[in-house]
C-alpha cells in the first residue's frame, strides 16, 4: 500500500473514532445532540399542542454504560409525559419483564426545566427513579428534554439490537399518545460490534504497513550497502 494510502485510512479512523466518543452532557443545553441519530416527527399530528413530538433523539453514552434520550415537541408551555418503550429483548412485544418503559414527566418553568423520569418494567413494574433539571425552560421554548438511562437500570449490555418508540402523552398512562416514528419502531445496536470489528481491522492494516515499510526499509538500506 501506498504511504499516502496509509495516511488517508488514518485520518479516517482519526475521524472515526470522535464520532463514537461524543459526550451528551444532561444540562439542558441541546447543542450536544447536532449529529446524532434521530427521527423527526410530524407537527400538528399529536393529540394535543402539548403533546406533540417532533422529533425524537437517541445516542449511547462515551462510557459504553447508558444511553442518552433527547424529546422534542412543539413549542408549548404545558407539562408533558415523554416516554420510550424499549423492545429490550427483541422479541417484537414491549410487554416482557425484560423491556423498560422510560417516562420524563417534563414540566417547564420560567427559569428551570425539571425532568423527572422513572423507569419500569414492560409490565409496569419500578426499576428506579431520578430527576434533574434537563429540559428547557419556559422561556427557551419549553419543547426540549434530555436524559440518560445506565445500562444496568435497561437491563440490556448494549451489544445486542432492541426495539424503540417514542411517545408524548399528557397523562403519566401515556393512553393518548403522539407516536414516534408512527406506526413502526426504530431498531437500535447501542454498541455496533461490526463498527468496532471494522476498526480493529483498520488499526491492523496501519501496524502491518508500518512493519512492512520498515521492514523494507531496513533490508534496502542492507542490500545498498552490501553492493
Ligand atoms: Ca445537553
Ligand atoms: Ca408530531
Ligand atoms: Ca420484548
Amino acid at each position: 500500500m501506498r504511504p499516502g494510502w496509509a495516511l488517508a485510512l488514518t485520518l479516517l479512523l482519526m475521524l472515526a473514532l470522535p464520532a463514537t466518543a461524543l459526550a451528551i452532557g444532561l444540562d439542558g443545553n441541546f447543542d450536544d445532540w447536532n449529529g446524532q441519530p434521530n427521527i423527526p416527527d410530524p407537527v400538528g399530528d399529536g393529540p394535543t399542542n402539548n403533546t406533540d413530538l417532533t422529533a425524537f433523539y437517541w445516542t449511547m453514552g462515551a462510557g459504553e454504560d447508558s444511553v442518552y434520550f433527547m424529546f422534542e415537541r412543539t413549542s408549548a408551555n404545558g407539562p408533558v409525559h415523554f416516554a420510550v418503550d424499549i423492545d429490550c429483548n427483541n422479541n417484537g412485544s414491549f410487554g416482557d419483564a425484560e423491556d423498560r418503559r422510560v417516562i420524563a414527566f417534563y414540566q417547564p418553568a420560567n427559569n428551570e426545566g425539571p425532568v423527572f423520569v422513572s423507569v419500569q418494567n414492560g409490565q409496569g413494574g419500578s426499576i428506579t427513579g431520578f430527576s434533574g433539571n434537563w429540559g428547557e425552560t419556559k422561556r427557551q421554548g419549553g419543547s426540549r428534554a434530555e436524559l440518560g438511562v445506565s445500562f444496568a437500570d435497561l437491563g440490556i449490555d448494549g451489544h445486542l439490537p432492541v426495539n424503540m418508540v417514542a411517545m408524548a402523552g399528557q397523562n403519566a398512562g401515556l393512553g393518548n399518545t403522539d407516536s414516534s416514528p408512527d406506526g413502526g419502531t426504530i431498531t437500535w445496536t447501542p454498541i455496533p460490534v461490526l463498527g468496532w470489528v471494522i476498526l480493529g481491522a483498520g488499526m491492523l492494516a496501519i501496524i502491518g504497513i508500518v512493519w512492512y515499510r520498515r521492514g523494507r526499509f531496513t533490508w534496502g538500506a542492507t542490500s545498498s550497502s552490501a553492493s
